[in-house]
């Protein structure tokens, strides 16, 4: 097992990883950009290093700072996180080359599963259901006109190199299918620096429902169960749970059964996820794989009694995956709010500044995984996400109970935040019957959404 671990991130899950390490017995690195010297968090590492300025691709995006702490402070492994480098094949590549382990899967595996093509290829081999579309890059305005006929509108077109939703443009018949691949194109020349482009079927109000996975570097690969991040707000994922409300226990062997085909076909390793769209049938059609551990990884934790940072070190050291599929159980149930610097009345326009007042919930059934506490400024350079707030009950319905009193105990101010959101969310009356597909926000909170994007 390593002694010594890098975590190359910050906020909540920096946190959540030195939180790991010191339950492994393991040494924590922290690095810190300027902006981040006085989060608490550092003094809970074995040493703390500060990496470059503010903004990140000064420092949580600078691989070379990164390496150069992790060679100083002699570790023997990066964590990476989500975000910044985290799914970044060429880092993890790097730290290959330094002998360092990269905390999740292989560069090769990551890089196979970034292009989303190369991705649909490899689930179309594994017998995982697609949603019906181009076999492969589509190169032309009139190919994607071809294939649209064929498929009958309405088509998405997304970024081979997007995900989260990022490059991608539905059309709904010739004309606007014309337009919305020179602007995709152009999108994604400019975001990735990759212009290639594939067509989809459109599915109407999807649910988005992701399935855990843990690889081991012997072959091994077991699921833990789903989540579902149907409730989101133009691809910021607001509430997640599990189990799934929208599944039958058919489906749900069905749809973990698949995500571990692929995992195994991509010789996966390490956490990851693959996600999902589920249409009103409950047919179920793959769409791209996270290779990293997620935001709502703790939701999972909650109803398996998994520790899934730590599953990451040890495999990362190359321990075989001790768990088994059959001991792996999917217990009551848990949603997650994030509480994100915001304020939903403006737009959700981050609210950044320091907080002043803060007391966090607790009681039966309640975690808070934050970084936050009073006196922390929230800084404008980073994501506005200042907490975690997960409850585990029995049932769905005791669990948006819990997550109630928790949301009503929840001081912090006087930033904003999506707290008042989420008090709404838990009393609306779809919610509550478990109806939530991905345009709920915008149906249910639609007047200060309209028209803004
Ligand atoms: C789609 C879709 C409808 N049809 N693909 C958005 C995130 C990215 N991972 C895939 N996304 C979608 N892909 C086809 N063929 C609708 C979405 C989508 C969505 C998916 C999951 C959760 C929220 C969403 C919000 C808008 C669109």
């Amino acid at each position: 097992m390593f002694t010594r671990i890098l975590v190359a991130n910050r906020g909540e899950i920096a946190l959540r990883i030195i939180r790991a390490c010191r339950d492994l017995g393991i040494d924590a690195i922290a690095v810190y950009s300027r902006a981040d010297r006085d989060a608490a968090y550092l003094n809970l590492a074995h040493d703390a290093i500060c990496i470059g300025g503010e903004s990140p691709t000064q420092s949580y995006l600078n691989a070379a700072a990164i390496i150069s702490a992790a060679e100083l402070t002699d570790v023997q492994a990066i964590h990476p996180g989500y975000g910044f480098l985290a799914e970044n094949a060429r880092f993890a590549q790097m730290c290959r080359d330094c002998r360092i382990e990269f905390i999740g899967p292989s560069p090769e595996a990551m890089q196979a599963l970034g292009d989303k093509v190369a991705a649909r290829k490899l689930a179309k081999q594994a017998k995982v259901p697609c949603v019906p579309g181009s076999p492969g890059n589509v190169d032309s305005e009139d190919e994607a006109v071809a294939i649209a006929e064929k498929l009958g509108y309405p088509v998405m077109i997304k970024a081979a190199a997007g995900g989260g939703g990022r490059g991608m443009r539905p059309a709904h018949n010739e004309a606007t299918l014309r337009t919305s691949f020179k602007h995709a194109r152009a999108e994604a020349e400019a975001a990735f620096k990759d212009g290639s482009l594939y067509v989809e079927k459109l599915i109407e109000r999807p649910r988005h429902v992701e399935v855990q996975l843990l690889g081991d570097r012997k072959g091994n690969v077991i699921h833990l169960w789903e989540r579902d991040c149907s409730l989101q707000r133009r691809h910021q994922k607001l509430v997640e749970e599990s189990p799934s409300p929208h599944i039958s226990a058919r489906t749900r062997a069905k749809l973990c059964a698949a995500a571990v085909r692929l995992a195994r076909a991509a010789g996966y390793y390490s956490a990851g996820t693959c996600e999902f769209l589920v249409d009103e049938r409950e047919n179920f059609y793959f769409i791209e794989v996270n290779a990293r551990i997620q935001v709502e990884h703790p939701v999972t934790e909650l109803v398996t009694g998994e520790d899934l940072v730590q599953w990451q070190i040890r495999i990362a050291a190359g321990e075989p995956l001790k768990l088994k599929q059959d001991q792996v159980h999917q217990s009551g149930h848990a949603l997650e709010c994030r509480i994100n610097a915001e304020s939903p009345e403006d737009g959700f326009r981050p609210s950044p500044g320091p907080i002043q007042r803060l007391i966090l919930p607790g009681g039966p059934g309640v975690r808070v995984d934050t970084h936050a506490y009073a006196g922390y400024n929230v800084s404008p350079f980073y994501d506005s996400m200042v907490a975690k707030l997960l409850v585990h009950r029995a049932t769905r319905a005791d669990a948006i109970r819990a997550m109630r009193r928790a949301l009503a105990e929840f001081v912090i101010g006087p930033i904003q935040t999506t707290i008042p959101l989420h008090r709404a969310i838990m009393e609306q009356a779809d919610f509550v019957r478990g109806r939530v597909d991905t345009g709920f926000i915008e149906r249910t909170f639609g007047a200060s959404e309209r028209g803004k994007s």
